[in-house]
């Protein structure tokens, strides 16, 4: 069965869409935790990044600053991270980088 994330590439299921590429989906997060929350995902599925070509997550990261500048939050800083496998708090297995912004995050993440 195709992954919760492989639907929303092929339009399946319906998603808020910020930037697309030949390579990458970014779309907003169905359950924001900070004002800016988008998702950055690769077209073909990877269950996490270290399935992934180095440079396919590299582009991920230029993306998302990208779309950082786009939404506005470049300037005053904001966060990506790939959650990974169970203790990592990854909960659907098809590599995504969260870009969080419009906010000051705490460090160490809870
Ligand atoms: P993670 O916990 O790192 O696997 O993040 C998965 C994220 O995916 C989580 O922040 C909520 C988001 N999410 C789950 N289902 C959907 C959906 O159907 N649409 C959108 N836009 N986001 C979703």
């Amino acid at each position: 069965m195709k992954c919760l994330f492989c639907r929303i590439v092929e339009g399946e299921i319906p998603s808020t869409k910020v930037y697309e590429d030949e390579r990458v989906l970014a779309f907003r997060d169905i359950d924001p935790q900070a004002p800016t929350h988008i998702l950055i995902i690769p077209k073909v599925h990877y269950d996490c990044a270290a399935d992934a070509p180095a440079e396919l997550v590299g582009h991920m990261a230029a993306a998302a600053a990208k779309i950082a500048e786009a939404e506005g939050i470049a300037a005053d800083g904001y966060r990506m991270v790939i959650n990974t496998g169970e203790a990592g708090g990854q909960s659907v297995k098809h590599l995504h980088l969260h870009l969080l912004g419009g906010r000051s995050m705490q460090w160490p993440p809870g």
